[in-house]
């Protein structure tokens, strides 16, 4: 076996979005564009010599070929070790987990998320290091940079490794680690969560419905719901992961999620309802017939944390992304504990964790997690509230509605507008800020606008700057409007707007957030003038 040196030329446009570099497959399979990637994540993060490496992704179409390029490259990039799911696959939060438990010195992880996937679909790779977290900014800056010069990768020449039975084996003087992808996962949730508890919620009739979306989390779900805690197996839906997830958009909200919501809000519905997305670290909650916004889950679990034996001791801190809102907020100021505002992304919530800052993260893009990783996590999420409901034996909606009547409702929704074209949303956005020095003290119906900002972070642990995150307009009655471009699409641009509203006010709590924020709504869409600039009528997903 020979290390090979290829001559490669830079690609331009191997930056990493708001969480890793995702292309279409079709990108991905074009010469050399791995390898290069691959090879400026080596030569940024300089990884001492034999260092080992957590390695695993989604399943999704093009995972295992990729595995092999990535494997045979750590062989001849001087890794001792690599730490592999069996099949490849390790889920997000899984992977997170293993390169704690394990201290390597990172790992890389396959994955485009809640993307679609297939032969025509997308693929996505990015790098977390030490800690189990996603590369900071300064990190995945540097893995840009680098590919725009990367002039040669290294690569073993060698066949491909057996990954379907565990054990070692070697490549080259590297050795490669065939783990169970589930195992420490498993434990490691067992360890936060009362399952005898929820066992007993679930042997005495309560029914539990959980969409796995033909994505990575099948194995995760059927091991954790049905072996340990008991769940008749039929509560497992969709658990069989599969390349293309079925054809499906493995994106767990209202909109992509719905035969799980037809059951839940149909005749004779179960008591609980979850789904997670392609990589396992997004969780969408549903009771009978009602939808736990995110952002309401993440309040939700922080004012009952202390009923999950994990968080027995209380929480140091909350941070959530700036879209997110501020439901969870109040929680923290009820607490007296700090609540931070970082940009969208996990990499922005792994310093506060690490510094202690903070126990619980979340984002409004169904995204919640906590300390014991420093990925988002969907089934812990899952688990978290199946811990409360085993303690309060209330239906879900009955939690959300006293946590609403305490600390009012934060009414709360967004719409997306998908694959608009890239020049016209920027200019949308080019737009807005125009309108900075008119909107401050505009009135507009019956609000008027207190100021406006393009959201800027300045990162309390390390000192580091991010500028652009999202436009905002804060109304003078606490509401707001957020605009922001994605930053994990693959095709055209996606334009988001967050809509926010305070009611404290209970007897209109039952109001649906459509409805309540309306008059938001249309005053978004008259001043981005969005309609007539990236000519649609109608968003493409509301959650
Ligand atoms: C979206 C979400 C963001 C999330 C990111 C990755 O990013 O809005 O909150 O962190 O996806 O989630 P964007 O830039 O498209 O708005 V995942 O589950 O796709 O890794
Ligand atoms: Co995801």
């Amino acid at each position: 076996m020979s290390i090979r040196t290829v001559p490669t030329q830079p690609f331009t446009d191997q930056k990493p979005g708001t969480s890793g570099l995702r292309k279409k497959v079709t990108v991905f399979q074009g010469p050399h564009y791995l390898e290069n990637f691959v090879q400026s994540i080596f030569d940024s993060i300089a990884a001492p010599q034999g260092a080992t490496l957590a390695l695993g992704g989604d399943g999704r179409y093009y995972n295992r070929e990729a595995i092999q390029v990535i494997l045979k490259m750590a062989a001849a990039n001087g890794f001792g070790k690599v730490l592999v799911g069996r099949g490849g696959i390790l889920s997000t939060p899984a992977a997170s987990c293993v390169i704690r438990k394990y201290q390597t010195f990172g790992g890389i992880i396959l994955s485009a998320s809640h993307n679609p996937g297939g032969p025509d679909g997308d693929f996505g790779i990015k790098f977390n290091s030490s800690n189990g977290g996603p590369a900071t900014e300064t990190v995945t800056e540097a893995i840009f940079a680098r590919s725009k010069a990367v002039s040669e990768y290294r690569i073993l020449d060698a066949p491909d490794v057996a990954l379907d039975a565990l054990g070692e084996t070697t490549l080259g003087v590297m050795r490669v680690q065939v783990i169970d992808p589930v195992r420490d996962y498993a434990d490691l949730m067992e360890s936060l969560f009362d399952f005898a508890a929820i066992r007993n919620l679930l042997a005495g009739g309560f029914r539990l419905k959980f969409d796995a979306m033909h994505a990575v989390t099948g194995p995760y779900a059927r091991e954790i719901f049905i072996n340990r805690l008991g769940a008749p197996a039929g509560d497992v839906i969709k658990a069989v992961p599969l390349p293309d997830f079925g054809g499906g958009h493995p994106d767990p909200n209202l909109t992509y999620a719905h035969d799980l919501v037809e059951v839940l809000y149909g005749d004779n519905a179960p008591d609980f309802g979850a789904a997670s997305d392609g990589d396992g670290d997004r969780n969408m909650i549903l009771g009978r017939k009602f939808f736990v916004t995110p952002s309401d889950s993440l309040a939700v679990i922080a004012a009952n944390a202390t009923l999950a034996p994990g968080y027995k001791k209380g929480i140091a801190g909350i941070a959530r992304s700036m879209p997110t809102s501020a439901a969870a907020d109040r929680v923290a100021q009820a607490l007296n504990i700090p609540c931070f505002e970082t940009p969208t992304g996990w990499k922005f919530f792994g310093n506060l964790m690490d510094a202690g800052k903070v126990t619980l993260c979340g984002e409004e893009s169904f995204g919640t997690g906590s300390d014991h990783v420093r990925e988002k996590d969907g089934l812990w999420a899952v688990l978290f509230w199946l811990n409360i409901l085993a303690v309060r034996r209330q239906p879900v909606e009955n939690i959300v509605r006293e946590h609403w009547a305490k600390y009012g409702r934060n009414v709360y929704s967004r719409h997306d507008y998908e694959g608009l074209p890239t020049e016209a949303a920027q200019g949308v956005m080019r737009h807005l800020k125009s309108c900075f020095d008119d909107l401050a003290g505009a009135r507009i119906e019956k609000y008027t606008v207190k100021c406006c900002d393009d959201f800027s972070y300045t990162d309390p642990v390390d000192g580091s700057v991010s500028k652009g995150q999202g436009i905002r307009i804060f109304f003078t009655d606490g509401s707001r409007i957020v605009f922001r471009l994605s930053g994990t699409g693959t095709e055209g641009a996606t334009l988001r707007i967050y809509l926010e509203a305070y009611e404290a006010d209970s007897s209109r709590h039952h109001l649906d957030a459509q409805v309540a924020l309306a008059d938001l709504i249309r005053i978004a869409l008259q001043v981005s003038e969005l309609e007539l600039r990236v000519m649609r009528d109608k968003p493409t997903v509301i959650t």
